[in-house]
């Protein structure tokens, strides 16, 4: 087998998305995810101009050689764009590998080590009423596990806040939006927050908050130790990640679970905070760090450490990269969780996909390949809208992690 072409697709059903469709000789097509939210063109131009021209006449199965050669023969490694891009051509090359051989992905990945994938949704609320009111609507949905944010008192928006309810997207047409914050104000919120939701609901359902890289390390220490009586299944990324050996001394501080590395693109953003156990799930995923053969290299240095995976999974990664990350979740030992957020029906209309939910799990396809596709007609109806994730500034305008 042969590739014969690989074309971008880029499509706005309600919000971007950068598609990669890889063709064979043999009439066999696989689709890979290149979504990197805000950042969206840049990808598709790394894809079109500089890796399209290298896969025309390869084997599509030696899906490792490809991988490096992507890797290792572009000279510059890492970073967002790049390894969105590697993680396209990979994520297209295990979907063509699994409809050639007529088997679903997972069954290349070792098989299948549990019945389903747990997943977490979204609650959020711009009071905390609003927001206990949010986690009972996703109970009755079926949720097992619920993350759950709340508007700051003092400040106009808040991370994870939007318009009430089940839905929340960040990024915003048009140049980017301004956040206040202050961490006095959001550090008096959250532990309220959390006291009432366990005060509410019990300890029967999983609960986890995203400080979305905002804090101090020794904020976040003072968080997590205030809240580990309510027994959080994570803490997200409290603090920016770039300095890994930061994270020991919030460990020092509290045994409150941490969550880091949805904006990780490659296994050395994570060695040391995983062999140090300074963290317990790693939120790497496939489509910003270099598809499912090197995500599977990440879970696997981490399950020696008890770091388990807990993909990204917010919805400006399409259903391609979800449908990837489901076949990844259900085959890797030390999965954890997954992050769920439904997509708009335009978007599930442009990418019909067979994984389903049903009582607080996930469950990928039985078909071959990875189960997705794209209909492009349709996807034609939406063309790029430009949009950009906010930036945060303090109360004095300082510029501060978003
Ligand atoms: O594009 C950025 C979003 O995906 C991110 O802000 C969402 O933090 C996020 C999460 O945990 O889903
Ligand atoms: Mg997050």
């Amino acid at each position: 087998m042969k590739i014969v072409a690989a074309r971008v697709i880029v499509c706005s059903p309600g919000r971007n998305f950068v598609t990669l469709r890889v063709d064979t000789d043999e009439g066999v097509h696989g689709l890979g995810d290149a979504t990197l939210n805000g950042r969206e063109l840049a990808v598709r131009s790394y894809l079109c101009d500089h890796v399209a021209p290298l896969l025309i006449g390869r084997d599509p199965f030696d899906i490792e050689d490809l991988w490096q050669l992507l890797y290792k023969g572009a000279y510059w490694r890492r970073g967002p764009v790049t390894m969105s891009a590697i993680a396209a051509v990979d994520t297209a090359l295990w979907d063509i590998k699994g409809k050639a051989l007529q088997t679903p992905v997972y069954n290349l990945l070792g098989g299948r080590s549990r019945n389903g994938v747990l997943v977490y949704g979204h609650a959020n609320g711009a009071s905390i009423p609003e927001t206990v009111e949010a986690v009972a609507r996703y109970r009755e949905l079926g949720y097992l596990a619920v993350r759950a944010q709340c508007g700051v008192p003092g400040l106009p928006t808040a991370y994870g806040v939007g318009r009430g309810g089940l839905a929340y997207e960040p990024a915003e047409e048009g140049l980017p939006p301004e956040h206040r914050w202050s961490g006095e104000q959001y550090l008096r919120m959250v532990p309220e927050l959390f006291d009432e939701l366990r005060s509410t609901f019990g300890f029967d359902l999983h609960l986890l908050h995203d400080a979305h890289h905002r804090l101090t390390p020794i904020e976040a220490g003072w968080l997590g130790k205030r809240l580990e009586d309510h027994r959080l299944l994570w803490l997200e990324d409290p603090v920016p990640a770039e300095l890994q050996e930061g994270y020991r001394l919030i460990r020092q501080h509290t045994t409150t679970p941490l969550a880091v590395g949805e904006v990780f693109n490659s296994v050395y953003d994570c060695t040391r905070l995983i062999t140090e156990q300074l963290v317990d799930y790693i939120r790497a995923t496939v489509v910003h760090a270099g598809g499912i053969t090197h995500l599977r290299k990440i879970a696997h240095l981490a399950e020696p450490y008890h770091v388990r995976t807990g993909c990204h999974g917010a919805t400006d990664l399409s259903p391609v990269c979800m449908a990837a990350a489901l076949h990844f979740d259900i085959s890797v030992h030390n999965f954890g969780i997954q992050e769920y957020m439904p997509h708009t029906p335009e978007t599930d209309a442009v990418f019909p996909h067979d994984y389903h939910f049903a009582d607080g799990y996930l469950h990928p396809g039985d078909g071959p390949g990875l189960g997705v596709d794209i209909d492009e007609t349709l996807a034609a109806e939406y063309p790029y809208r430009r949009a950009y994730l906010p930036v945060g500034r303090k109360q004095d305008a300082t510029v501060h992690s978003w």
